[in-house]
């Protein structure tokens, strides 16, 4: 270097991780290879955390649960076309269940791939990403790294939040610019999601509803969880006195075990409410549209608090919509209400009690089960104890049986803990959250997964190992897809429900230095796991579960088309 001789030079690549850092995004989730291997390289040394998984899906689910516990977008970086569209399904699970995340991917030059000429990995992706995200830009210009930066960080999360697609072609990481120049095109994004005020009137309205109820409800979902609102949110659901309704990864927003939690009552509160409120819940498919059986006779009343104007009367008629983001929302109902705001009925909330007494008490004894092979309910009541004393421990859940049943059994002591499979229902958002809930939070990971749901993400096992995360995988195997029982009677194959009867997953961890451990009673589960939370050391427990223990897709078996055809 000769200095003061030639002018000071930037280029692309430092001006993605200038533009990053100046934004505070200080992690990257992501795959290395052309032509982002160097970027990663150089962010690294930048002082970027950039965490390098084994599949893009990986590490864009990793992203994905990043922005759901941050509020920033979490990022994914990616290579062209197959790595793209392997990072792309997670950009889409993001967008579906509101977290913010940006996926960044390298991509091939312009010119050859709309000439269609065939270059390295070629692929239009842009185009490609559009209908699967809220927005996607491309940047062909290194004076425009900072704006195209400062339009995805805004896209992503401001109002309903989603994922952003940001296209940088490979030679933009090379292009050279006057450093100050570059400095000075760089973008800080002032108030990212501005606070969205709902009006007097609408609050008004929504309070007047909520006041005439008999039986009303508050429904909690992942929209709640999201927008940090915690106190506001459980000084106004106290206040009310009415029944609360926690959505899965709603669960610990409020306790579990809170007087109000009408969890355990499930069937009963929707069934009989005459007017629900939904806040940062949407009437999809999880709550039956908001219509049929699972609502019952009586007409109801449905007030919404969400931040998306269009998801009002999306599926039933919304009397009082409150368009607005959760935490302004509450705190003005909240204010709404006064100092002398009427509890709700004592006669429902009596009612509901009963019945969730009812419900817990029916339970209890199966998760005293210590039974070899043990059944859900046994190995879940060992869990369920676990995270009652450790409740600052993120539990992370996918599987059929072993999603439902946690998700009832397994308490939930504070917010954001519970992190599951989503909108979607998605197999393989495990060791991605797990690693992404270990590195965001600093807190330990219990990861509990079915064996069919562990197999879509398994082998970053080793980038737990790799990068020595605190994260305990508990897998419930039962040897297949909701149950390990089928038969094919008709050819050698096996049936196609099921896997390798008494496969030994801990093996795969100790084959990259992790505690790997057979547990076959409840009581050897807790040891292991107690023992891996204690540790910190990448574990991975092998639970063996009863392969009759399961029923066909868990909860939702009546979502299966029945052939009339199939039984004879
Ligand atoms: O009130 P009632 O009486 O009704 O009782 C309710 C509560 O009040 C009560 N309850 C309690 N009682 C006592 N105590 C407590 N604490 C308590 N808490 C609650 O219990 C009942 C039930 O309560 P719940 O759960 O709240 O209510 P319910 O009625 O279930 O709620 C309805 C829903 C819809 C909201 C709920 O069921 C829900 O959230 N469901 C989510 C379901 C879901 O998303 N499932 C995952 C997808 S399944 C399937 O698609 C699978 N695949 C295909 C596949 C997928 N998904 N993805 C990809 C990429 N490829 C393929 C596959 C491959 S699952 C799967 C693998 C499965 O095999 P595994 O080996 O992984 O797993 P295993 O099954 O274990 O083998
Ligand atoms: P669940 O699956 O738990 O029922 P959904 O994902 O269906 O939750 O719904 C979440 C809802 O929360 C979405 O409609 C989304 O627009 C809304 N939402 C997300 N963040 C906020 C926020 N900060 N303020 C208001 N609404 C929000
Ligand atoms: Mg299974």
């Amino acid at each position: 270097e000769a200095p003061g001789t030639e002018q000071e030079l930037t280029d692309g690549f430092h001006l993605v991780i200038d533009a990053l850092k100046l934004n505070g995004i200080n992690t990257i989730y992501g795959v290395p290879g052309i032509p982002i291997t160097d970027l990663g390289r150089m962010a690294q040394a930048a002082g970027i955390r950039v965490l390098s998984f084994r599949h893009e899906q990986n590490a864009g689910y990793a992203a994905s649960i990043a922005g759901f516990l941050t509020k920033r977008p979490g990022v994914c970086l990616t290579v062209s076309a197959p790595g793209f569209l392997n990072g792309l399904t997670a950009l889409a699970h993001a967008t579906t269940n509101c977290f913010p995340m940006i996926l960044i991917s390298g991509s091939s030059e312009r010119e050859i791939v709309d000439l269609q000429q065939g270059d390295y990995e070629e692929m239009d992706q842009l185009a490609i990403a559009k209908p699967l995200c809220k927005a996607a830009f491309r940047v062909l210009h290194a004076q425009d790294i900072g704006i195209g930066l400062a339009r995805a960080i805004r896209a992503a999360v401001s109002g309903r939040p989603g994922g952003v697609y940001l296209d940088l072609p490979a030679k933009l990481f090379s292009q050279v610019m006057n450093a100050d120049a570059g400095q000075k095109s760089l973008v800080k994004v002032i108030d990212a999601a501005p606070e969205q005020i709902p009006s007097p009137s609408a609050i008004k309205r929504a309070l007047d509803v909520l006041k005439s109820a008999k039986r009303p409800l508050i429904i909690l979902g992942k929209g709640a969880a999201y927008a940090q609102a915690d106190e506001q949110i459980k000084a106004f659901v106290e206040k009310s006195g009415v029944p609360f309704l926690p959505m899965s990864m709603a669960k610990g927003l409020l306790p579990d075990l809170h007087p109000q939690c009408a969890g355990a009552a499930r069937s009963t509160a929707l069934k009989d409410a005459d007017v629900v409120m939904l806040i940062g819940a949407r009437l999809n498919w999880l709550l039956s549209h908001g219509k049929g059986k699972t609502w019952g006779e009586a007409p109801k009343k449905f007030i919404q608090v969400d931040i998306e104007p269009k998801e009002m009367d999306s599926n039933v008629e919304i009397v009082a919509p409150v368009v607005g983001d959760i935490g302004s929302c509450v705190t003005a109902l909240l204010q709404g209400m006064g100092a002398n705001w009427t509890a709700a009925p004592a006669d429902w909330v009596g009612k509901i009690t009963t019945k969730r007494d009812e419900n817990v008490a029916k339970m209890a004894p199966k998760l005293m089960s210590n039974a070899s092979p043990m059944d859900y309910h046994g190995a879940l009541g060992a869990l369920r104890a676990i995270i009652a004393e450790r409740p600052d421990t993120i539990f992370v859940n996918e599987g059929a049986n072993t999603l439902d049943l946690a998700r009832g059994v397994v308490d939930m002591h504070k917010p954001r803990k519970r992190l599951d499979v989503g909108t979607w229902g998605v197999m393989g958002i495990g060791m991605g959250y797990s690693i992404a809930a270990a590195i965001e939070t600093g807190h330990p990971v219990l990861a509990v997964e079915g064996d069919s749901a562990f197999g879509f993400s398994g082998m970053e096992v080793e980038t737990i190992c790799r990068y020595k995360l605190p994260i305990c995988v508990v897998i419930f195997n039962n040897d297949g897809i909701y149950r390990g029982t089928d038969v094919n009677d008709v050819s050698a194959d096996p049936a196609t429900t099921v896997f390798v009867k008494g496969s030994r997953y801990d093996k795969m961890m100790e084959a990259f230095g992790g505690v790997g451990v057979n547990a076959t009673s409840p009581d050897e589960l807790k040891r292991a796991v107690n023992a891996a939370l204690d540790s910190g050391k990448p574990t991975l427990i092998n639970a063996v579960i009863d392969p009759a223990a399961g029923s066909e897709s868990g909860r939702i078996g009546n979502l299966n088309p029945q052939s009339v055809l199939k039984k004879k």
